[in-house]
């Protein structure tokens, strides 16, 4: 489907890492996507980000300067801060004089600055919000954007919106993915999955825990964010059948991950989305989550996965119980249906069609 007037687009990414870099998380994914999206709705698309920052065909302006800190290693009371010669304010100077060859620009960034600047600005800023809540002068730089720009502000989930005092004035934009990276893996070997950062809030302890009552191999991808945190799970489940593999490339994840019998979700956070959900039913990997955040409004309990109720052990043993009443092809047809580039196309061109007209008036 393309459009009638083509836009275009400039888009800003995450200052906290290069893109390919694995330091930007999930939004590095996010990003190349719905760069990936709006080409082929026609639109012109050119992407500033941090230098060393890779992007195959898509033109990438790099920047130079020190990188932001990560917002959720901050508190809520924390200050809003800036490295001397930032990237974040090196991309916005840079935005500023080519504005207006420009019809929208789209901010990736969790961070104060591109919020702050909106309003200085003659073209209209799209903010693609990344994580929930996180600390008070984010929800109260955000609000006041929300405020004098409606329809600017997109979020991945319902529940992630939920987290902010705007949550009535967020698009949910959901996430899309180029799903011909993703090999459709009708049967499975004897192992679960999990996939993520290896850090506290992402639960990891509770599906080892599972596993350790249920016998089943639990296969382990992602970086090892906090050490002390994985070794203490590996020394309170000497016996679990665990089996570490690493960070992949999403080509070598999709074809290792595909082989799963299930991916396991165990969030103790509010995860604005979960890519990760998407990747596995993209291979036909039923998803069994924690009813919270962005997976519990992905997963189609008893469809393409089953939903637990959060932080129940006894709950994720029930659910891998129930596997076997799941249709790995209905997992593939439902990330085709909701999650593909087109599905996020379709939501990309309401969202953006709304800001454009808001500027007409
Ligand atoms: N922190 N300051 C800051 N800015 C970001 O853009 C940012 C972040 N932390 C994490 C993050 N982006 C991405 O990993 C999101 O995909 C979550």
């Amino acid at each position: 489907m393309s459009r009638s007037n083509p836009l275009k687009l400039l888009l800003l990414s995450t200052p906290v890492g290069a893109i390919g870099s694995g330091l930007g998380g999930g939004v590095e994914l996010t990003l190349t996507n719905i760069a990936r999206s709006l080409i082929l709705l026609n639109h012109s698309v050119t992407v500033i980000a941090p230098e060393g920052s890779v992007l195959d065909g898509i033109p990438l302006v790099p920047i130079a300067g020190n990188l932001q800190i990560t917002a959720q290693s901050q508190g809520r009371d924390a200050l809003i801060t800036l490295p001397a010669n930032s990237v974040l304010g090196n991309a916005w100077n840079y935005a500023r004089q080519v504005q207006h060859e420009y019809d929208v620009l789209i901010n990736f960034a969790y961070d104060w600055l591109p919020f702050y600047l909106t309003p200085f600005f003659e073209r209209p800023i799209a903010h693609l919000v990344s994580m929930g809540s996180l600390t008070d002068a984010m929800d109260q730089i955000i609000a006041q954007v929300a405020e004098q720009f409606p329809a600017t502000i997109a979020v991945h989930s319902l529940a992630q919106a939920e987290t902010f005092s705007f949550r009535d004035r967020c698009f949910n934009l959901k996430n899309g993915f180029d799903l011909s990276q993703y090999q459709f893996n009708p049967t499975s070997k004897n192992h679960l999955a999990w996939v993520g950062r290896i850090a506290p809030e992402k639960g990891l302890e509770d599906a080892v825990a599972a596993v350790d009552q249920t016998g089943i191999p639990l296969k382990i991808w992602g970086v090892i964010q906090d050490e002390a945190y994985w070794n203490h799970i590996q020394a309170s489940y000497p016996n679990a059948p665990l089996d570490y593999c690493g960070f992949l490339s999403t080509q070598d994840l999709q074809k290792a991950l595909g082989e799963s019998r299930a991916l396991l979700m165990t969030p103790h956070w509010v995860e604005a989305f979960g890519n990760v959900a998407i990747e596995a039913l993209a291979c036909g990997v039923p998803v069994i989550a924690y009813r919270r955040g962005g997976p519990a409004e992905i997963v189609q309990a008893g469809k393409t996965g089953w939903l637990v109720e959060p932080d129940s052990v006894a709950g994720l043993v029930e659910a891998i119980s129930k596997l076997e009443q799941i249709d790995r092809a209905e997992c593939r047809q439902q990330a085709e249906r909701e999650y593909s580039l087109e599905a996020i196309g379709e939501r990309l061109e309401i969202w953006l069609d709304r800001i454009v007209q808001s500027q007409d008036l």
